[in-house]
């Protein structure tokens, strides 16, 4: 494989951890947990791994090591998060430190290879070629998901023959929720292996009260984060575009919300604010044409709008309207292909209830056609594929044609639309992913040394010096409860979505008037990975504001 210069300087890279990891360790033990809620129902359900307690990891006077190799098999599941690779590292090293004939095997494009009996050994070689690189393509990842007990005595098979003792999964709140029904199934019975979880996903919804953040989302919004700040100087030079920046992040609004605290654009649309104030499409279009139409006044006809990929589903008139027509058409699909095409608008805005009929009727043409050509392979509207971005750019213009008419806007609108998601998920990592993950993987091989089963890996305190990180884990049950999925109620690990009362939120909304109307922008410029620490090591402002009392 040939390489860049950057490539080659940041294979030598050692990755920070915290001081406690450098030497022996041991796992002190907390009190026993509780899940976050309906503690009965998942303490029926989890019988064998519910209520055990946090483990933080001490120094210890006793040498530390495995008498006997650890097999340990790892995967990766999901969309890739800048780090992944580290956190593989991490594990090897922990592994071999405890006896070096342990032997690490990847199961190939996520819990596929698992099932599939895809896998491969991840030696030294392997795994010195991808230290501190982005991407999952060491082993590669998938969206498999490992729910039913045939996939999981399926992969017992190739656990026993590999002769593994743990599994490592490394991926986002519904992989962990996954891995935690696997450990409590493989302790049911016996089966004599391990499972670990690692916080995994650039959307940064994977956190709690124990687990900080989710890796790759710090590099990620870096990466984002960089290009806005471009993109705004660009703006501010030639004064003449607004810039409406979708950014990736499936449904909470973290990446977004980083990203406008990072950058400071003019406007940046929060959907959790969206869904909380009950607003409908038509308010966020005019509370974005208002602040178009005041910086207008001040011939600043230049901005930018900072814009959540979830919004749509968080606008409760938008999430009505799906619904209706994710029913409406399975139940008369055929019926609305005889149609022609060019009367398939009017025909769905003549079935739908008066509500939603006259909603579908204001949305531009795409989107419009977007909501019911576009489907998934269960039929619904692929929200994620709606370019809300577009939405917003020709809703607000037509918004502000209509201010002109009535005397009331007398600016100039030109629009460029952009969205930021796969340049940021294989990002090489920044030096606070790298160190995260790295300490993430350690302290996976830690857990398993201490015999741990239905755990996370957690590393804390990291807006702190890396030494002082606190490492340990958290017993999966712990962040549970229990949600309707597909029509059924399920354990699932909580979704963290953006807290209004929050310090990020807050910090954002007690500056955004400002942001909007004076040009306050900020250029964070690319990640910088060798250098004095202020540039190189601060961990994201959602972390640090969060880490503020
Ligand atoms: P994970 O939750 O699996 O980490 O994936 C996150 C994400 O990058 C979302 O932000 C985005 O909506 C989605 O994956 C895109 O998925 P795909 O890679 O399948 O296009």
């Amino acid at each position: 494989m040939s390489k860049s210069a950057l490539q080659i300087a940041r294979a030598s890279y050692v990755p920070k951890m915290p001081q406690v990891l450098r030497g022996n360790v041991q796992p002190k033990e907390g009190a026993a947990t509780e899940s976050v809620s309906d503690q009965e129902e998942i303490k029926k359900l989890f019988p064998n791994t519910y209520g055990m307690p946090i483990i933080t990891f001490e120094e210890s006077q006793r040498e530390m090591g495995l008498e006997n190799p650890v097999n340990v098999g790892v995967i990766l599941s999901g969309g890739q998060a800048p780090g992944g690779h580290n956190v593989i590292a991490g594990i090897f090293d922990g592994i071999k430190r405890l006896n070096p004939d342990s032997r690490l095997y990847g199961f190939i494009l996520g819990p596929a290879g698992l099932v599939n009996h895809e896998y491969k050994e991840l030696t030294a070689d392997i795994i010195d070629e991808y230290r501190n690189t982005g991407g999952f393509d060491i082993i590669g990842s998938g969206r498999t998901k490992l729910e039913e007990k045939e996939q999981f005595d399926k992969g017992l098979e190739i656990l026993k023959k590999l002769n593994i003792g743990a599994l490592v999964i490394i991926g986002g709140d519904d992989s962990n929720t996954n891995a935690c029904v696997l450990a409590e199934y493989y302790k049911s019975i016996n089966a004599g292996v391990q499972v670990i979880g690692c916080p995994k996903t650039i959307d940064g919804d994977l956190k709690n009260d124990q687990i900080e953040t989710s890796f790759g989302f710090d590099t990620a919004c870096k990466v984002y984060s960089e290009m806005i700040g471009n993109i705004q100087r660009d703006c501010n030079s030639a004064r003449k575009y607004w810039h409406f920046i979708k950014l990736m992040g499936r449904s909470a609004s973290h990446i977004a919300l980083e990203c406008a605290l990072q950058t400071q654009p003019n406007i940046c649309i929060v959907s959790e604010e969206v869904e909380a104030k009950q607003q409908s499409l038509d308010d966020v279009v005019n509370d974005i044409a208002t602040i178009v139409a005041k910086r207008a006044e001040k011939g600043l006809n230049f901005g930018t709008v900072l814009i959540p990929e979830g919004l749509i589903e968080f606008i409760p008139a938008m999430k009505a309207l799906i619904a209706e027509l994710n029913d409406f058409l399975a139940h008369n699909q055929a019926e609305f292909d005889m149609v022609r095409r060019s009367g398939k608008r009017d025909y769905i805005i003549s079935k739908l209830s008066p509500k939603n009929s006259e909603i579908y009727a204001s949305l531009p043409e795409t989107v419009a056609r977007q909501l019911t050509l576009d489907r998934d392979p269960h039929g619904n509207v692929q929200v994620s594929l709606i370019e809300t971005e577009k939405l917003l750019a020709e809703m607000v213009k037509t918004r502000l044609d209509e201010w002109k008419k009535e005397g009331k806007y007398k600016g100039k609108f030109a629009t460029i639309t952009h969205f930021f998601g796969y340049e940021g998920r294989c990002a090489t990592p920044s030096n606070y992913d790298a160190d995260y993950c790295y300490s993430l993987g350690y302290t996976a091989s830690m857990l398993i040394a201490a015999g741990k089963t239905g755990y996370m890996s957690s590393v804390r305190n990291t807006t702190a010096p890396a030494s002082e990180w606190i490492a340990g884990g958290i017993p999966i049950t712990m962040m549970m409860n229990m949600e309707r999925r597909h029509g059924a109620m399920k354990p699932v690990i909580q979704k963290a979505l953006v807290k209004l009362d929050g310090n990020p939120f807050r910090y954002f909304a007690s500056n955004r008037e400002k942001w909007a109307i004076e040009t306050s922008y900020l250029y964070p410029g690319p990640i910088q990975y060798f250098g004095p620490t202020e540039v190189c090591d601060q961990p994201s402002k959602t972390l640090q504001l969060e880490q503020k009392s």
